[in-house]
């Protein structure tokens, strides 16, 4: 059953569920609606990188910011198409552009955006883009166009937000998100472990989550990327069986969403990965980069796969 009303206490319950008792919930709703064995892959590709406006903590590409990330403007078709063109090569399903915008605004720029939707529409995969906060005017030209899914993360609970992000509120997340839905474009919205936050505001994050109706088809679950030059640079590291637990609860409370394991993998051991596939993670971002930094790369994906007995997913949506 799906449900949308989660509290917190029962969400910090389960995730002190003792682990063996935890992970069997988690694997019994994870068969129940997905193959066990299989995991879908996105590639990402940042298309107009850095002095974002927004201070974003944890953020390379923010202009508040100096982290020796080189900026670009909003790259041409042909390039775009050509990485698309090799990531589906690769077996990816799925291709998502990033922008280093606040939110998106009418005009030139757009109007490339679109036209690079259309591009990797044609080559059959699905197209997510993730570019800031849009109106419903703007979400409903990128779905005539072909976009799939949008990306925007909602990052932590609404109690930390305010420590992390300053130059735009909880709600204008909100009000993206919904703007995306009434364009009948799926959403695919998560956060980032490893702020410094608590357990309660990961929990938080995950309460808001299931309390979107319908969740978000796409959970994405970062583990901070501390990079040189951002305020979280010196952030402890996440506990893995803390991060394990959550992505368990994550699937718990969002049975039909792909959970994905996202930024953060090259810290991960295949261990530690693995347990994220047991908890109920059934995503993973491919390729050697994901928008700035690096990520394990399609020959360590591969290994991994083989050594688990697991495969990708073939099919897009
Ligand atoms: N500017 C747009 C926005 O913020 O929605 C789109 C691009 S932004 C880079 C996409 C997401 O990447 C952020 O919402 C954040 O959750 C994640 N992200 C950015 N930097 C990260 C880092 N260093 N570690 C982990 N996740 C990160
Ligand atoms: C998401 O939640 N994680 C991806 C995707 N959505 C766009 C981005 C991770 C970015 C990590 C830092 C970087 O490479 O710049
Ligand atoms: Fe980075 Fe996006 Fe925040 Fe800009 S809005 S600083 S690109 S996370």
């Amino acid at each position: 059953m799906v449900r949308h009303d989660w509290t917190l206490e029962q969400l910090l319950e389960l995730y002190e569920t003792p682990f063996p008792d935890l992970m069997y919930q988690a694997q019994t709703v994870h068969r129940d609606n997905f193959t066990p064995t299989e995991v879908q892959r996105s590639t990402l590709l940042s298309v107009k990188t850095g002095g974002c406006p927004e201070d974003c903590a944890y953020c390379p590409q923010s202009a508040h910011y100096d982290t020796g990330v080189e900026r670009h403007k909003v790259l041409p078709k042909e390039v775009v198409l050509a990485q698309a063109k090799s990531a589906q090569r690769e077996g990816s399903t799925r291709f998502c552009m990033g922008a280093a915008w606040r939110e998106v605004r009418d005009g030139k720029d757009f109007d490339e955006i679109l036209e690079l939707v259309r591009g990797v529409r044609n080559l059959g995969m699905e197209v997510c883009c993730t570019l800031g906060m849009l109106t419903e005017d703007q979400a409903a030209r990128l779905k005539d166009a072909g976009c799939y899914a949008y990306n925007h993360n909602l990052d932590t609970s609404p109690e930390y937000y305010g420590e992390i992000i300053t130059t735009r509120t909880y709600e204008e997340r909100l009000e993206t998100l919904r703007n995306v839905r009434k364009a009948g474009i799926t959403v695919c919205c998560g956060g980032i472990v490893g702020m410094g936050e608590g357990t309660k505001d990961r929990l938080g994050l995950l309460a808001e989550l299931s309390h979107q109706d319908p969740h978000p088809e796409s959970v994405p679950i970062n583990m901070l990327v501390r990079v040189e030059g951002t305020p979280l640079e010196t952030e402890s590291p996440v506990d893995p069986i803390d991060f394990v637990r959550l992505i368990a609860v994550a699937r718990i409370v969002m049975p039909k969403s792909y959970v994905r394991l996202s930024a953060g993998r090259t810290d991960m051991s295949d261990e530690m990965q693995a347990l994220c596939f047991l908890a109920g993670a059934n995503s993973i971002f491919a390729g050697d980069k994901l928008l700035t930094t690096p990520n394990p790369g399609e020959t360590h994906d591969r290994a991994l796969m083989k050594k688990l007995g697991m495969h990708f997913r073939e099919e897009a949506h």
